[in-house]
């Protein structure tokens, strides 16, 4: 068996050399192409380390809120060269990705805090690095500059890539817009979304009305499944790095934003069809009910305790608890109080504020949830010294 697979990959090898010289023929009869790309659309790290991209619109959003598309480019998502020390607590036995923030236990209780989307890679030396999410170039240069050259392409077949190919980038954190219209009623009671931006840094939970309404409605998908499946949720805390906030609006009391359960379609993705799938009304715990007051996960904030440049925490109530998913993904929105209470914007007025997503550089702005929980499904814990506590951070 062994010989003849020996025998077959030798004959296939033959077979390549010959076709680089092939090539090289062909190459040196056809014209000579420039191949230099400029170096603001040059990949930020070895294309051997994507592994993620995707197709999306670059939009521009101007001063009066409305948005430009410039056309397509190229997103994509990579480990990067930024170790991180004493970090191999972040995986569970045989992971290669996590979303593991940090690990705190204090007698029988630990806090665990949760990226949206995975954050960390291990190589096979056990050697963890930062992934980085949401670089961009032009869908012309990405091609260019991670086109297999016919050496890889030998290479591919003789050598085991070190990259998992089940990675699920989680990232699917983002807005989605409502339709386009000058009726309130139209917008607000909407199924489908006129667009959506999942894959930028940040993004406004915008209302604005001009000729036609705009509404934003915020989702963020935490993978949870890192949380034992017989822990019992003591307490949890999303927290989302605001930007900046704005309102002309003058309908102050429904100036707050609330913390609300999503059914995104997609855990790594956002659709328009998401836009009805942002919170649901008591009783009716399923998607497309958005446009109903939406059942509380947490107190809602008001806009007057926002702080720019800082964390705002939503403290999850005993609702919000229950939708913590110990197997799979936590699916998180934020609305604003005109778009919860169903009470139009004024005219050329608008209400936002401006959170980061996963996507934005780095670490230190990116979405995460805090969970403290017991183990044992509240029966008999593990008998601990009082004073025994353990502190893990990187
Ligand atoms: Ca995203
Ligand atoms: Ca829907
Ligand atoms: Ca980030």
């Amino acid at each position: 068996m062994f010989n003849w697979i020996k025998e077959k990959a030798k004959k296939f090898k033959n077979w390549i050399i010959f076709f680089v010289l092939g090539t090289g023929v062909v190459l040196a009869a056809g014209e000579i192409i420039s191949n230099e790309i400029p170096v603001n659309l040059q990949l930020k790290c070895n294309k051997d380390k994507i592994i993620e991209s995707r197709e999306v619109d670059w939009i521009i959003q101007k001063e009066d809120g409305t948005f430009e598309n410039r056309g397509k480019i190229k997103n994509y998502d990579y480990i990067s060269n930024i170790k991180v020390e004493n970090a191999g607590y972040k995986f569970k036995t045989g992971e290669q990705y996590s979303n593991v923030r940090k690990i705190i236990k204090t007698g029988n209780k630990t806090t665990l805090d949760l990226f949206v989307g995975d954050h960390y890679f291990k190589d096979e030396n056990g050697d963890v690095f930062e992934i980085e999410q949401g670089a961009t170039t032009t869908i012309e240069a990405f091609n260019e500059l991670t086109k297999d050259t016919i050496i890889d392409e030998i290479s591919k077949l003789f050598i085991k890539k070190a990259l998992a190919v089940d990675y699920y980038a989680g990232a699917g954190d983002g807005i989605v817009v409502s339709p386009d219209s000058s009726s309130w009623d139209t917008i607000h009671d909407g199924a489908t979304g006129n667009g959506v931006y999942a894959t930028n840094a940040e993004d406004n939970l915008y209302i604005y009305k001009g000729t036609n309404y705009t509404l934003h409605r915020f989702f963020f998908p935490i993978d949870t499944s890192a949380l034992p499946d017989t822990a019992t949720i003591d307490s949890a805390t999303f927290y989302a790095y605001n930007r900046e906030k704005a309102a002309t609006d003058t309908q102050t009391s429904y100036h707050y934003f609330r913390l609300v359960k999503t059914f995104q379609a997609s855990n790594t993705t956002l659709g328009v069809d998401d836009f009805n799938d942002c919170g649901y009304d008591s009783g009716n715990e399923t998607s497309g009910r958005a446009q109903y007051l939406p059942v509380a996960g947490a107190p809602d904030k008001t806009y007057a305790s926002v702080t720019a440049g800082a964390y705002n925490n939503y403290i999850l109530n005993a609702t919000g608890r229950g939708w913590i998913s110990k197997t799979g993904y936590t699916k998180l929105g934020v609305r604003s109080g005109l778009d919860c209470d169903d009470v139009p914007v004024q005219q050329d007025k608008n209400l936002y504020l401006r959170h980061y997503n996963s996507e934005e550089t780095g670490t230190d702005k990116d979405p995460y949830i805090s969970i403290t929980y017991t183990e044992g499904g509240g029966g008999e814990v593990e008998k601990k010294k009082a004073d025994q506590q353990t502190m893990i951070d990187y």
